[in-house]
């Protein structure tokens, strides 16, 4: 086995990695960008060499760099992870002309599958089911149009060199062929370089099944069964699971063949994934190859109780697989869900900011994880922990949350309740979505295709209602509970010790008022109330209505609390005036109206003034070095179709405008650096 990797990658994948290496008393390097040098991949390593700017291009595509770095401190294999350099045929090449060796398949299998074309011609021959179709090297437009008329229309057009989606159109009639065709041309010679195109019959309602395999250097190949991504948006997997819902034995036999054929036909090594679509009846296609680990890989590892990465160093390292094919069971059930800094409400546009706070479900394993055989029933992998930042930079990917069941079942309940327990605060997260989407009748009955987010974006979109007293009393339970407030009704007998809350006579009365975060497509709502301290406990009044409150418990920011009698449980996180309530499995966000927020102040003493939403900076009005008076307009953003004027929290110095007019702004981005006079 090897003594030392390096892994060439970020984020989530190089910390799983890693992972593995400390448990297989590997040592490993990473190697990380000017944006990531407190980044968790870089903690989690043994050594760590900075290796250029944020952008990718100058720091993790830079394959000549990093082999360098490799080379000086005497690494004998790289991980490439996913992304980045994993699928790039030349870096594998020089990887291995340097010495040491690239944990990933050889150069010509990423090749071989690279074309499309080229890559069903090679699936023709070794057997393995094509969609019906054309793919042919003679691309004279009369040909291609009598192919189409004779696969039968539907037909989608693919450029040969694409992938993920990107040059694809669906022809529904002969006449509308020529167009389609010509259209199809221009966006793969200007998204790939090559226009060459195939045609296949469209399926209508396809599921996305893909196969795990895995070779040695000794000629043997497993496959390490299925996995269903058909829940996908715009070509982004959204949920994975292993098994397929519905699989049959003999089917799973028959797609597990298929796909050791098509990685043994281009002399396949180490972890690959063939993806099929199959039909609803179950008839199965080839699409592609990937040629990498990938990012759904912990599905497969739950129900075969292996660690992939493992395989990856050992057959890397020269060892025959582990396992053969008849030692690959399935145990259970897992699913998968990417949780993405993301607005789902906004398009699903990527947020950008600080995780002011993370907490992760309980029960929960990082990484692999389990014991005594049974796999872990949540794991999280992430490469972020509470305090860093989603930078623009990167794909915004905050964790990978993978649950484990017995069955389907148990796997979809772990899962709800483990979204809920994911609690974000500080950007925009897909959970909310997430959650609706494993609970929603389509998923939970494994009612699966791609096109499932699309056909239940109405309930997977609901509009939002008003807070419930429930979250309302949690917030301010934990506004009283952060004043110490609520120490009078802990020890009610010495109210000389209280600075709040008791009155000699009559009744305490504190009024909050609580709104809806700022949101363009909400009527956002006012809650008034108000919190009355009798001798007998607390009480709270909203809507003309008195509710009986007391605290009975609380951990951090978890409170058990008693309303009307019945129990109710959250977690409350406070970031500047807003304040995150979880309860019940759901995210209130209420912004907590304090009378004294902008009264004298100041919260930007010193600091930075921020981006009140992401948005396009319109004007900027104020110079750097210059000395302004409270209230003065210093920088004016768009957002929404509406202006933003940002003013001076007080009466100081702009020390630097940190944007230009014109400038994309994230959530939260500083705007200015500003010191307040003293
Ligand atoms: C298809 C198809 C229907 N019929 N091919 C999309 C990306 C690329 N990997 C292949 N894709 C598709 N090919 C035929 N003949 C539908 C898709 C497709 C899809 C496939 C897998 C997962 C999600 C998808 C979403 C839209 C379309």
């Amino acid at each position: 086995m090897f003594t030392k990797i390096l892994i060439a990658n970020r984020g989530e994948i190089a910390c799983r990695v890693a992972a593995t290496a400390r448990r297989m008393g590997v040592k490993t390097v990473a190697v990380y960008s000017e944006a990531d040098a407190g980044a968790k991949h870089v903690a989690v390593c043994d050594e760590a060499v900075l290796i250029g700017p944020a952008a990718a291009k100058d720091s993790y595509l830079r394959g000549d760099k990093i082999i360098e770095v490799a080379k000086s401190l005497g690494v004998q294999a790289i991980h490439p992870g996913y992304g980045f350099l994993s699928e790039n045929a030349e870096f594998a090449e020089a990887v291995e002309a340097a010495g040491m060796v690239f944990i990933g398949p050889p150069g010509s299998s990423m090749r071989a599958m690279g074309s499309k074309s080229a890559a069903k011609q090679l699936m023709e021959q070794a057997n393995v089911p094509l969609v019906p179709g054309y793919h042919g090297d003679d691309q004279d437009p009369e040909l291609l149009q009598s192919e189409a008329n004779r696969i039968g229309y539907p037909v989608l057009l693919k450029a040969s060199a694409g992938g993920g989606g990107k040059g694809m159109r669906v022809v529904e009639r002969s006449e509308d062929f020529q167009a389609a065709l010509a259209s199809c041309k221009r966006e793969a010679i200007s998204s790939f370089g090559d226009d060459k195109v195939l045609a296949e019959k469209y399926l209508t309602r396809p599921r996305h099944i893909e196969i795990q395999v895995f070779a040695d250097k000794h000629g043997n190949c497993v496959y390490l069964h299925e996995r269903d991504c058909s829940v996908q948006r715009r070509h982004q997997k959204v949920l994975e699971e292993a098994p397929a819902p519905g699989m049959t034995i003999e089917r799973r036999a028959a797609m597990g063949e298929a796909a050791v054929a098509a990685a043994r036909a281009v002399g396949y090594v180490g972890a690959g994934t063939v993806e099929f679509i199959a039909n609803q009846d179950g008839s199965f296609y080839f699409m592609e190859m990937n040629t990498r680990l990938q990012v759904e890989h912990p599905v497969t590892e739950m129900i075969t109780g292996t660690d992939l990465v493992e395989w990856q160093l050992r057959v890397a390292a020269g060892q025959p697989l582990p396992k053969q094919q008849h030692e690959l069971g399935i145990n259970g059930h897992a699913i998968e869900a990417r949780v993405y800094a993301e607005n789902p409400e906004k398009g699903f546009l990527p947020s950008i900011g600080t995780l002011r706070f993370m907490d992760v479900p309980s029960h929960v394993s990082f990484e692999l994880g389990g014991s005594a055989g049974q796999p872990a029933g949540v794991r999280v992998d992430s490469g972020v922990r509470e305090g860093d930042a989603i930078s623009p930079f990167y794909d915004p990917m905050i964790a990978k949350l993978i649950v484990w069941g017995a069955d389907r079942n148990q796997a979809l309940s772990r899962m709800a309740q483990a979204l809920s327990e994911f609690h974000i605060v500080g950007l925009a997260t897909n959970i909310a979505f997430l959650k609706r989407l494993v609970e929603g009748q389509a998923f939970s009955s494994a009612d699966l295709d791609t096109g499932l987010i699309e056909r239940n974006n109405a309930s997977l979109f609901p509009a939002a209602g008003p807070a419930p007293k429930g979250a309302l009393a949690l917030a301010a339970v934990a506004l009283l509970d952060a004043e110490q407030a609520l120490s009078v009704s802990a020890n009610p007998a010495d109210p000389w010790t209280s600075t709040h809350g008791w009155r000699m006579n009559g009744t305490y009365r504190r009024q909050l008022s609580f709104g809806d975060e700022y949101s363009a497509t909400l009527d956002t709502r006012t809650y008034d109330l108000k919190l009355a301290y009798h001798p007998h406990g607390w009480v709270l009044e909203l809507d003309g209505a008195a509710h009986p409150l007391a605290l009975v418990g609380k951990q951090g920011g978890e409170y058990a609390i008693r309303l009307d009698g019945a129990a109710l449980y959250g977690t409350v996180r406070r970031d500047g005036e807003l304040l995150h309530v979880f309860t019940g499995g759901q995210h209130y966000t209420l912004h907590y109206n304090d009378p004294m927020a902008h009264a004298g102040e100041i919260e930007a003493a010193g600091g930075r003034l921020t981006a009140p939403m992401p948005g396009k900076v319109v004007a900027v009005i104020a110079k750097d070095g210059q000395s302004v008076k409270k209230g003065e307009p210093l920088v004016i953003m768009e957002a929404m179709k509406m202006e933003h004027t940002i003013a001076a929290p007080s009466d100081g110095l702009v020390e630097e405008i940190l944007y230009q007019v014109g400038d994309q702004v994230a959530d939260g981005a500083p705007l200015l650096a500003f010191k307040a006079a003293a």
